[in-house]
């Protein structure tokens, strides 16, 4: 079958972020923008000759095109067999399962996470390396030079492969193999978890239960495992249908944007139990009746209860948080005497922590939550988890976070979105706490003295890479803090993240409403980043 090579000229800002490279679906569409980051990713990653890729993304709009492209091109660049999702769909935490069961030498996820979807949406890539997990910065940074030196990129014309058509096909020299998008990730969370206990539960009277997966990539992976193979009854998955649109809504799956979950839960006749994830998967909201449970304490919760699931009965070798993620868990695991580390914003940064197995589980304040089990943070997988341990423990959600925050104290705990603020402006506010930083330790505020102020950073332990400037700290004695970084996903402008957050172990302080409780801090947080002033905003998009 012939292949063509084709000249091209280098387009700026091709840069990965936080998570892989998103732009605008128009971005994407301009000739040869895609063409030209595939082809810098395999040229960054050297000889692809003989080798096996995992392609999937999240079914919004532009997948399938992207797909039919990267497949061509593999084949042009020698791969000899790809792993692809029917209909091109996997779900961030599949994909990184299906690259690890077949050990390949890597994937491609075609997906913009929560990003809104559609011809006017956002479209994203991102290359994950043969341990299932998202590439680390020395190879993204590989990446983006090449896009930055690229003249050619290479094509086969072999005619498009039939994606729904599950089976062997091929293009050219390579072998397609179309997978149900769902079997082995099922098979994976049938070896964690518990299921004769959960389905015990789920198909109990005294137990009811929503799970929103808000037209997202969620929603045939949902209904395999709550409905069919754990027997919830029909309906207890709500916008199970993926959408190239995701319905017109942003699957982001938080008290804002789950509006329709969120108003069941804390409506008066709320089911037990409701969750929800993101557009591609790897992302997770816990409620309980009328109850909301943070990312950062999920974490905690879920660590301080690993010894009720079976795959992590004999004990967790550690935890890992990112930065802005509350210290909760950190709790856990000094009582639990394992290791705790403080990583980066981002998925990529847990990688070598898990494969050296230091740590066993992660979480991101983010609404991520995952597991040693795969190489992505995991929205279903912590949805179970917390299924498990109610499970086993005939608790309700209220009562075994109320109970955690006995034993442990709570972590109160608020992010403050600002989206769509001026990148000029974004960058002069957090110049403008960079200069502050060296004054303000021994600085009191109220009743609170700054024991530490700088710009984070972090030397990985099994690597000894460093990653610099990964967002303003502002630690005060007693544990609270302040934090301040810039979004690395976004797609227009800049959003300004502040994290804030209060430890409480007075028991008879530990049932505030969160921004009351956090009144102070928050104040503090705007004022020291002189937030008015230098956006011109008084208040946040969107508050988590
Ligand atoms: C955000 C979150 C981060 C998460 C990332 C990808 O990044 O803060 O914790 O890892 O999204 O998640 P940023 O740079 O915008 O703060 V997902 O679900 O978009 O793959
Ligand atoms: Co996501």
């Amino acid at each position: 079958m012939p292949i063509s090579t084709i000249n091209t000229t280098p387009f700026e800002g091709q840069k990965p972020g936080t998570s892989g490279l998103r732009k605008k679906v128009s971005v994407f569409k301009q000739p040869h923008y895609l063409e030209n980051f595939i082809q810098s990713t395999f040229n960054a990653l050297g000889d692809c000759e003989g080798k096996t890729l995992v392609v999937g993304g999240d079914g919004r709009y532009y997948n399938q095109t992207a797909i039919q492209i990267i497949l061509k091109m593999a084949a042009a660049n020698g791969f000899a067999h790809v792993w692809v999702g029917q209909n091109g769909i996997l779900s961030t935490p599949a994909a990184s399962c299906v690259i690890r069961k077949y050990q390949a030498f890597g994937g491609l996820i075609l997906s913009a996470s929560h990003n809104p979807a559609g011809i006017d949406g956002d479209f994203g890539i991102k290359f994950n390396t043969s341990n299932g997990g998202p590439a680390p910065e020395s190879i993204t940074n590989q990446i983006y030079q090449q896009t930055a030196e690229i003249s050619q990129y290479k094509i086969s014309n072999a005619a498009d492969i039939a994606l729904h058509k599950l089976g062997t096909q091929s293009l050219g020299e390579m072998s397609v193999e179309v997978i149900d998008s769902v079997v082995d990730y099922t098979e994976l969370m049938a070896t964690i978890f518990d299921f004769r206990a959960i389905q015990a539960l789920l198909t109990s009277s005294n137990f009811s239960m929503r799970f929103d997966a808000m037209h997202a990539v969620t929603g045939p992976y949902a209904i395999e495992i709550l409905e069919k193979r754990l027997g919830a009854p029909a309906g207890t998955v709500i916008n199970g249908i993926p959408l190239p649109d995701f319905g017109g809504g942003h699957p982001d799956p938080n008290l804002t944007y789950a509006e329709q979950l969120v108003t069941e839960l804390f409506s008066d006749d709320a089911p037990d139990f409701g969750a929800a994830s993101d557009g591609d998967g790897d992302r997770n909201m816990i409620l309980g009746k009328q109850f909301f449970v943070t990312p950062s304490d999920s974490l905690a919760i879920l660590a301080a209860n690993a010894q009720y699931i079976p795959a992590y009965k004999s004990g967790i070798a550690g935890i890992a948080r990112s930065m802005p993620t509350s210290q909760a868990a950190d709790r856990v695991a000094e009582k639990l005497g394992i290791e705790s580390h403080e990583t980066p914003t981002g998925w990529k940064f847990f990688g070598n922590l898990l494969d050296a197995n230091r740590v066993t589980l992660c979480g991101e304040e983010s609404f991520g939550t995952g597991s040693n089990h795969i190489r992505e943070k995991d929205g279903l997988w912590a949805v179970l988890f917390w299924l498990n341990i109610l499970a086993v423990k005939h608790q309700s959600v209220a009562e075994l976070v109320n109970q955690h925050w006995q034993q442990f104290g709570r972590n109160y705990y608020t992010r403050h979105d600002y989206e769509g603020v001026p990148t000029e402006q974004a960058e002069a506010l957090i110049q403008h706490l960079q200069t502050q930083l060296p004054s303000l330790p021994k600085k009191q505020f109220g009743d609170r003295v700054v024991s530490y102020a700088d710009n984070f950073s972090y030397h990985d332990p099994i690597d000894n890479s460093i990653a610099e400037k990964q967002g303003i700290r502002i630690g005060f004695e007693g544990g609270d803090r302040i934090i301040y970084r810039l979004s690395g996903t976004g797609t227009e402008g800049a959003t300004l993240r502040v994290y804030i957050e209060s430890y409480e172990d007075r028991p008879d302080r530990l049932n505030q409403d969160t921004q009351t409780a956090l009144s102070e801090l928050i104040e503090l947080a705007n004022q020291l980043a002189n937030i008015a002033v230098l956006t011109g905003r008084t208040v946040p998009t969107v508050i988590t």
